[in-house]
């Protein structure tokens, strides 16, 4: 193969004793449905079966169950189940639901995987897959699953080029040279990856819609586009896109794209009515307006609510939707101004139009208040609209976390933020449940992350980023499953379950975030990358410049006062938030520089001061890179060489950059302070 399957790379099941228990119930795979779904799942369950158990088991369409043993296919509705599965059960299955029961009996042995629609097959067909290449004991195979969230949806940054924005893996597997790419075998495959983590949707191409891609909602370009959403159907799986908030004057040749013009509604619905026509389950639209340079609703003096319902009134006839970024800001600000905080932005924007939204408007909101940083406090947006559908945005391709060249495993990040209690209808008002809809009843709500894949042989360029990506659908799925759990069974699927491997791969994925953070910006600083492209330290890169993201670093103190006494950002929150971040005795340590403007002489909790934390922490990850690369060096000769020679050569360039990272900030911040290092290791006068 070309590249590899990651955790679908299938490798036969050794362990005799369990090949055994399993063996005598895979006789046949029977399709108690005759739809393409069902013959589709059969098909990925035979080809697995044939790789794990060098079974060939027959595909069958048994009109009657005389067989003896086998893997039922079927719906839960389906009256030759009736004696297997109890109403209760059949109730407990919802729409994107699966079932697996296993049926023991004399003359009967049946794995029965039973979903309510053509939607839940494919995600329970891969679940027993997975189940076992685990080698899940019979019994715990039997289940019940639904996803929490009803959206869960990866963003593709893809431009029509063949370039990714913020892509670290390649080029994109979707466009080439202006065109939609034919050869559809690629996509076909990150089709399976993607179902085999429960993803129902794909926004093909980057939120920055310029060029070519403005007219991908048109004939030119849907006809390509229906091929591609064939196959993601097959896998369960929506086409969305991203549009131009201007797309009536750019194709339409109207004069305006004001949302309220008869005219401009009139083209939208015209347009969407021939997007349906070429795909009839168009899942609908992304939209960045009035964001870094893309045209929005503001120039019409209208309001995001405005722009959103004009789009979200053209899909709602076929059930489309629109998922409108809250990532606005004013991206022109000016360094001297103190008063002005980027991190208010999204908040200031939406908060006042709770309510406005129609039902079929998701707000799609980034995890935190800036921009993806090692770490952010969450977004105060997150339970302050309890009238609007909310989805969270995360950031899986490594922008501003080491680009796919540092380890930083982000399911620990990800998992603490979901973990976040809002408050906003009393204690246990988490995130998790917010962006699930339960908390607020929403009918849509879910996950968005920014993918990290392009066609480099391994997808993601380092290869244990795939654990991100992984990570992201499974958390997506169930937000309350345990991190340890999900970074475990990836391990172990990717990796095999050599007991020094999966130890080691957990240990350096488990700690790889913090180590991150400590050499580049811990204590919730962020930003002091190089403008750009984002990679690699400078302290001041941003500095005075109009993004807004500024540390203010003097001799004395760094950081921005956002409490209530300065920026007022602490006022977004509920309480009892508003008072503990106010409060720097009492501000979580990792998030204090994100809040306070701090002496260098503070003393943190552990007693040091705030410029010798700082070098310590950048001494400490840069070291802690040696025991990435240790941990790693331990596997040589238990991981396929490829692989281990490309994660090695990754993590010694770590190593490199984190040295540099290390260099530099406390360099800076020695020059900048006179404070020297109490251990004299920082140098550079
Ligand atoms: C920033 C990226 C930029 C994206 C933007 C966004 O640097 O490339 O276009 O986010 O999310 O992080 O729209």
């Amino acid at each position: 193969p070309k590249y590899s399957m990651c955790w679908l790379s299938y490798k036969p099941i050794e362990k005799k004793e369990y090949v055994q228990e399993v063996e005598k119930f895979l006789g046949q795979i029977v399709l108690l449905e005759k739809n393409i779904y069902f013959q589709n799942a059969g098909n990925e369950l035979k080809i697995a079966l044939g790789a794990l158990f060098g079974t060939e088991p027959r595909l069958s369409n048994a009109e009657n169950l005389y067989m003896d043993s086998g893997i039922i296919l079927s719906k839960v509705t389906n009256e030759k189940l009736s004696i297997f599965i109890t109403e209760v059960e059949k109730e407990a299955v919802g729409e994107e639901g699966f079932l697996i029961k296993v049926v023991d009996e004399n003359k009967k042995k049946y794995i029965i995987v039973a979903s309510k629609s053509e939607k839940g097959i494919i995600y329970g067909t891969f679940h027993l897959i997975n189940k076992f290449r685990l080698k899940t004991g019979l019994k715990e195979l039997n289940c019940i699953e639904n996803p929490k969230a009803p959206l869960r949806i990866i963003n593709q940054w893809d431009n029509m080029d063949g370039s990714i924005e913020r892509g670290y893996a390649g080029k994109s597997i979707f466009f080439a040279n202006g065109r939609i790419k034919r050869n559809y075998k690629r996509i076909w495959d990150y089709a399976r990856l993607l179902a085999s983590i429960g993803i129902n949707g794909v926004v093909v191409n980057n939120v920055n819609v310029r060029d070519k891609a403005i007219w991908l909602i048109t004939p030119k370009y849907l006809n390509d586009l229906s091929k591609i959403a064939e196959i993601f159907r097959l896998y369960g799986i929506k086409l969305y896109l991203s549009i131009n908030f201007a797309s009536p004057i750019y194709i339409g040749g109207l004069d305006t794209a004001d949302p309220l013009d008869k005219n401009v509604q009139n083209w939208w619905k015209d347009t969407v009515q021939t997007i349906y026509s070429y795909i009839p389950d168009f899942g609908g639209f992304l939209v960045k307006a009035d964001s870094e340079f893309n045209p929005g609703p503001y120039v019409y003096d209208r309001t995001h609510a405005d722009g959103a319902n004009m789009l979200a009134e053209a899909l709602l006839p076929y059930s489309g939707i629109v998922i409108w970024r809250a990532f606005v800001y004013n991206c022109l600000q000016d360094w001297r101004d103190t008063k002005t905080d980027r991190a208010k932005a999204a908040y200031d924007n939406f908060k006042p139009l709770d309510g406005k939204f129609l039902d079929n408007v998701i707000l799609q909101i980034k995890y935190g208040p800036m921009d993806f940083q090692v770490r952010e406090p969450v977004s105060p947006l997150f339970g302050a609209m309890e009238k609007t559908n909310q989805m969270i945005e995360f950031q899986i391709t490594q922008e501003y976390t080491g680009q796919q060249i540092h380890l930083c495993y982000l399911g620990t990040l990800w998992k603490e933020i979901l973990e976040f209690d809002t408050y906003c209808k009393g204690k246990g008002s988490y995130v998790k449940k917010i962006v699930d809809g339960s908390l607020l009843g929403m009918k849509y709500a879910g996950f968005a992350g920014v993918s990290n894949i392009g066609d480099s042989i391994n997808w993601t360029g380092h290869d244990l980023a795939q654990a991100n990506l992984w990570t992201f659908g499974k958390l997506a799925w169930d937000p309350d499953i345990e991190i340890e759990d999900i970074a475990r069974e990836w391990t172990i699927l990717t990796f095999g379950d050599d007991k020094k491997v999966v130890d080691n791969i957990l240990w350096m994925l488990l700690n790889s975030h913090a180590i991150y953070e400590k050499y580049t910006t811990p204590l919730g600083l962020g930003w002091m990358v190089n403008p750009g492209h984002h990679y690699g330290p400078n302290p001041e890169g941003y500095e005075y410049s109009k993004w807004g993201t500024y540390h203010r670093a003097d001799t004395k103190a760094i950081g921005v006062d956002r409490t209530s006494r300065g920026t007022g950002y602490t006022l977004q929150y509920h309480k009892p938030w508003q008072e503990i971040f106010d409060d720097i005795n009492k501000c979580p340590e990792e998030l204090l520089l994100f809040f306070h403007r701090v002496p260098y002489d503070f003393r943190l909790k552990n007693g040091k001061t705030l410029i010798q934390f700082m070098y310590d922490s950048h001494f400490e990850g840069a070291e802690m890179v040696d025991e990435l690369i240790e941990k790693w060096e331990e596997l040589r000769g238990k991981i396929d060489g490829k692989i281990f020679n490309r994660v090695y050569e990754r993590l010694k360039m770590q190593k490199e950059h984190a040295i540099e990272w290390r260099d530099v900030i406390n360099t800076y911040f020695y020059r900048k302070t006179g404070i020297p290092d109490e251990k004299g290791r920082v140098i550079y006068p």
